[in-house]
């Protein structure tokens, strides 16, 4: 299904006196507006494929009803959420849960919603049917020859449907491993992984990136070959100019500083994109600024901070991609939720006074420095969300619009009640 946009000017007309009120009091108070709401209309996020179904845990899925069957209703879908919000123009595949087999058809359906393909991410951490190898002792790190080889054509698979689709980069996440103190030699371990990097790399078109995504536990216990951003990174180093370190805000350990993470990896232009998500405990791959929302912030004004001293493109020059997906919310409302908060956060960012800052530092005067950043975080951006939207032909309330059409009880009458995602 489409919204018939006039729908969406029929919300924003019942919502306009209220909205300009609110816009013109922040601008009153605030000389950054106009530039905030013009940084907001450019940014986009990719949506998952695989956040378009209702996610499990390994106790137990509870379907909600209405998800995509294949790939061109999951198209569908982010098509939908992009109407809504304007801020959702990309996706992100995962293979082989999501086979575009018909590509052009595919790249065409994408083309009509607006939509791009972002980065195309392999799977080789699980045991497709048919397979002839298993994956169970690890892929690109695995001491057998034909394994690796049979993760490194998986790869260089990829690569082929993402550029067909007119992706440009790819994103390596690799549950290797280990288990058990003694099951792997680190250091051999590391040099086969990154053989086998190596030979995916030889493989990217020109102007391709390659995403190196770590990850610091699960589903191996005792040791992750790519387990933090310093591994993540010297595989990067090692590969060369195209490769780049990709961070998932829910892949580190307990209280890790993610904002000094992502400073320092854009010091060394070696950030290449974002998995958002947010977390309480582990990986708990929850809806963005959820939990933890200071924390979304602080690493925005990092990366704003970074990207502006290296003179980059805010909307083009990272991948911005959320990766969550869980039981209990109707997918696409959560993603919704998901691309409002990176883009509250971003916005928020975009307000803290750099000068200033930069005066508190140099005469540490910290309390200066603490509230120069809070007064940014505590500021309600979402008129600017609201206005760049309008002005950018999305709703005012996305999701107070996503309920009032009742889009979920459509895609139920369309789709019917049991169906389930490819790949959940
Ligand atoms: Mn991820």
């Amino acid at each position: 299904m489409e919204i018939d946009p006039i729908q969406i000017d029929a919300h924003n007309a019942s919502l306009l006196k209220q909205h300009t009120r609110k816009l013109q009091q922040l601008t009153r108070e605030n000389s950054r507006t106009q530039y905030v709401i013009r940084k907001l209309v450019e940014f986009q996020i990719a949506i998952p494929s695989w956040a378009l179904g209702t996610g499990g845990t390994r106790f137990g899925r509870f379907a909600g009803g209405g998800e995509p069957r294949t790939l061109e209703e999951k198209i569908l879908d982010v098509g939908l959420l992009h109407q809504l919000n304007k801020s959702s123009g990309a996706i992100s595949l995962h293979i082989p849960w999501d086979i575009p087999t018909h590509t052009k058809k595919i790249k065409a359906l994408a083309a009509d919603l607006g939509l791009k393909f972002d980065a195309v991410n392999s799977n080789t951490f699980q045991d497709q049917p048919h397979q002839k190898l298993s994956y169970k002792f690890g892929s690109l790190q695995h001491v057998n020859a034909k394994v690796r080889q049979q993760a490194i054509d998986h790869n260089l698979e990829v690569i082929k449907y993402g550029k067909a689709l007119g992706s440009n980069a790819i994103t390596v996440w690799l549950s290797d491993g280990s288990c058990f103190p003694g099951q792997l030699n680190f250091r051999k371990a590391f040099e086969r992984t990154l053989e086998s990097l190596q030979a995916i790399y030889a493989a990217l078109p020109s102007q391709w990136k390659m995403f190196i995504e770590y990850k610091a536990f699960e589903p191996n216990f005792y040791s992750m070959t790519v387990g933090d951003w310093g591994q993540s990174y010297l595989y990067a180093s090692k590969l060369g100019p195209k490769a780049y370190t990709l961070v998932d805000l829910g892949h580190h350990l307990p209280h890790a500083n993610i904002e000094q993470i992502v400073a320092l990896l854009l010091m060394e232009g070696k950030l290449g994109g974002f998995h958002f998500n947010d977390s309480k405990y582990g990986d708990d791959d929850l809806t963005v600024g959820s939990i933890n929302p200071y924390q979304l912030f602080l690493i925005f004004n990092e990366l704003v901070e970074g990207m502006d001293a290296r003179h980059m493109n805010h909307a083009t020059n990272l991948g911005w991609m959320i990766d969550a997906s869980h039981n209990v919310k109707d997918p696409l409302e959560d993603l919704l939720q998901s691309v409002e908060a990176i883009k509250i956060a971003y916005a928020q960012s975009l307000l803290v006074d750099r000068r200033e800052l930069n005066r508190a530092q140099q005469a540490n005067d910290v309390a200066r420095a603490q509230e120069i950043l809070q007064q940014a975080f505590r500021t309600d951006v979402r008129p600017l969300l609201a206005e760049a939207r309008l002005q950018a032909g999305a709703a005012l309330q996305p999701l107070q619009l996503f309920r009032q059409l009742q889009v979920r009880r459509q895609l139920i009458a369309e789709r019917g009640k049991n169906t389930q995602a490819t790949g959940l």
